[in-house]
C-alpha cells in the first residue's frame, strides 16, 4: 500500500493524530522504530500505511494508519516538546500568577538553543502591575525578542498577536494558569480550549491542558501545550547556558579566557558589560542561576 505524508497533530491515548489533507489518521507507531527508542513530537512530518477504513462514515477519525518514518525535522524543542516550529511563543501572566524573569528566560533560553525564533506574550494586562510592561519590554526588545501586551479577556492587543502567527506554525509556552488556551480562544473563535481557574491559595494554575495540539490557524497552525513542571533545564550542559544569551557573544572579546564562564574569572566582558549596564541585571541573574540549576542537575543525574 503506498505511504502517505502527513503532519503529527496530538498524541494522546495512546495514539498520534495525524494530518493528510482533509483527513485526520489516528496512529501507532511501528514497533521496529520504537525499539529506536525515536520519540514523536507534535509538529513533526511523518510517513505513514493507512490502514483498511472502518465503515462507510467519513468522519474525521475513521481512518487508521501506521506510523512508519519520521521526516528530518527542521528543529526541536525539548520542553514543550515540539518539532518544526516557525515561533515560539513564550506566554506569562502579568499577574496571577507573577511575571518571573527567570522563567521567562529559560523558556527563551531553551528556543534559543533550538534556534526557534521567539516572542513574548504578556496576558492579563488588565491586572499588571504599574511598570512591569515597560520593564518587561525595556529588558527584551533590545534583544530582538518583540513583547506583546494583551488581555485575552477584554480583547486588549489580542489583533496584533493574531497578525503575527498568520501563516506561520506557533507554539505557546508558558507557566500553567498564565492563559494560553484563553489566548488562543481569542486569537481564534473557531476554537474552544478548556481554561481553568488559577488556585487562589497557591497562585498557581491547575494544569488544565494536558497535552500539546496543533490547531489549524489561517494557513499555519498554532500549538496548545501543557503548563510546565519545573524540570526545564534537565539535560542541558552548562556552555549551553552561554550560548541561550544571545546578547553575551559580542562582549565576550573582553574576556581574558577562553572559554570564560563569566561567573568566577577575573578581566570577563559580559561581567564588565553587566556592570556598565549594558547586559539586563535580571539577565546575568537568571544566566547565574540556571548554571547553578544545571549544576544541580548533573549532580543529581551522576548519582544514579
Ligand atoms: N484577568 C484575566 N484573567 C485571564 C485572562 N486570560 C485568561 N485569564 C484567566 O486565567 C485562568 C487560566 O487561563 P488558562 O487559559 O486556562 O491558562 P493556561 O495557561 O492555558 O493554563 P494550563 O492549561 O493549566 O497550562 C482562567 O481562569 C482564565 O479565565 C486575562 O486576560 N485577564
Ligand atoms: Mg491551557
Ligand atoms: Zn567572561
Amino acid at each position: 500500500m503506498s505511504e502517505l505524508q502527513g503532519l503529527v497533530l496530538k498524541n494522546y491515548n495512546g495514539y498520534y493524530y495525524v494530518q493528510v489533507g482533509e483527513v485526520t489518521y489516528t496512529c501507532k507507531v511501528k514497533g521496529k522504530m520504537k525499539q529506536n527508542r525515536f520519540s514523536l513530537a507534535t509538529g513533526d512530518q511523518v510517513l505513514l500505511e493507512p490502514g483498511e477504513q472502518k465503515g462507510a462514515c467519513a468522519c474525521a477519525y475513521a481512518y487508521e494508519g501506521m506510523i512508519k518514518k519520521v521526516l528530518p525535522r527542521k528543529n526541536f524543542l525539548p520542553r514543550p516538546i515540539m518539532a518544526n516550529l516557525d515561533l515560539f511563543v513564550v506566554t506569562f501572566a502579568c499577574a496571577t500568577p507573577d511575571f518571573s524573569f527567570l522563567l521567562a528566560d529559560k523558556l527563551l533560553a531553551l528556543a534559543e538553543l533550538a534556534r526557534i525564533p521567539s516572542i513574548l506574550v504578556l496576558n492579563k494586562l488588565d491586572q499588571a502591575p504599574a511598570g512591569l510592561v515597560d520593564e518587561v519590554r525595556a529588558v527584551y526588545e533590545p534583544l530582538g525578542y518583540k513583547v506583546f501586551a494583551i488581555s485575552a479577556q477584554s480583547g486588549t492587543g489580542v489583533a496584533a498577536l493574531r497578525e503575527h502567527l498568520k501563516g506561520k506554525i506557533c507554539a505557546f509556552g508558558g507557566p500553567s494558569g498564565v492563559g494560553k488556551s484563553s489566548t488562543i480562544n481569542a486569537i481564534d473563535s473557531s476554537v474552544e480550549l478548556r481554561t481553568g481557574e488559577v488556585s487562589e491559595k497557591i497562585g498557581r494554575g491547575k494544569h488544565t491542558t494536558r497535552f500539546a495540539q496543533l490547531l489549524p490557524f489561517d494557513e499555519g497552525y498554532i500549538a496548545d501545550t501543557p503548563g510546565f513542571g519545573n524540570l526545564l533545564l534537565e539535560g542541558l550542559e552548562p556552555e549551553q547556558a552561554v550560548a541561550a544569551f544571545r546578547e553575551f557573544a559580542q562582549y565576550e572579546a573582553g574576556c581574558r579566557f577562553c572559554p570564560c564562564s563569566h561567573t568566577h574569572e577575573p578581566v570577563c566582558g559580559v561581567k564588565e558589560a553587566v556592570a556598565a549596564g549594558h547586559i539586563a541585571a535580571s539577565r546575568y541573574e537568571s544566566y547565574l542561576a540556571m548554571l547553578e540549576e544545571i549544576r544541580l542537575l548533573k549532580e543529581k543525574e551522576g548519582r544514579k
